[in-house]
């Protein structure tokens, strides 16, 4: 099967790239240049409207939003290598931390980068709201740092999707001024999963 991943590295595709090398699934990588505008080229704008990595197209169809390729790849292939739970209440469990990370998580990370970046001009940044949005992102880490009280692992204490969706956002974070100290069971998990060999991978680019 043919699959093709756009991603550029140290962006939100990096835990789709993780999941596809933990999956060892042959697969062709396009490396979009974000600062040169690549995103925005009609060729790539044809397979994602929204111009943004990561991308995937497999089975001759493109799929965007990380979340989607995640859990299309988890169903479609994570299941046979113990990687994605069988669909049963750990899926549930799986899906929610998931969704978790993307939405609840990655709100008030969003609104922390959108008032933090100087990417954006310094008259739309709001020193107020970034302050908020990091207590929102420090209370996000208590509900993360209970959940693994005791655990190795999130669903199921095995390695799997759940951990790649929310453990590849950590380092990132931590680059742009979040601080996780306070989060020992956070940090020793973050830790396990990113010592995997898949990691190690995906960092060289
Ligand atoms: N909700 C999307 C967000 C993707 C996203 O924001 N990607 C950024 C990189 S982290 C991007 O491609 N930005 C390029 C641009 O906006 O021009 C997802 O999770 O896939």
């Amino acid at each position: 099967m043919d699959i093709k991943f756009y991603y550029t590295p140290m962006t939100s595709a990096a835990r789709v790239h993780w999941a596809l090398e933990e999956l060892g699934i042959p697969y062709e990588k396009v490396k979009l240049d974000l600062a040169a505008g690549d995103q925005r080229k009609p060729e790539f704008l044809a397979l994602n409207p929204n111009g943004k990595v990561p991308l995937l197209v497999a089975e001759g169809r493109p799929i965007f939003e990380g979340l989607a390729i995640l859990l299309y790849l988890g169903e479609r292939f994570g299941v046979d290598k113990g990687l994605f739970p069988p669909p049963n209440p750990e899926r549930a469990e799986a899906f929610q931390w998931l969704a978790w990370g993307n939405v609840t998580m990655g709100e008030a990370l969003q609104r922390f980068l959108r008032n933090t970046l100087d990417r954006f001009p310094e008259d739309e940044r709001n020193p107020k709201a970034a302050e908020t949005a990091k207590k929102d992102i420090a209370a996000q880490f208590v509900i993360l740092n209970d959940a693994l009280e005791g655990k190795e692992y999130l669903v199921g204490n095995t390695f799997t999707f759940a951990d790649i969706g929310i453990a590849a956002a950590i380092p990132f974070m931590r680059r742009f001024g979040i601080d996780t100290s306070a989060f020992a069971n956070v940090n020793a998990w973050v830790d396990r999963c990113t010592a995997r060999p898949a990691f190690a991978r995906i960092m060289q680019g």
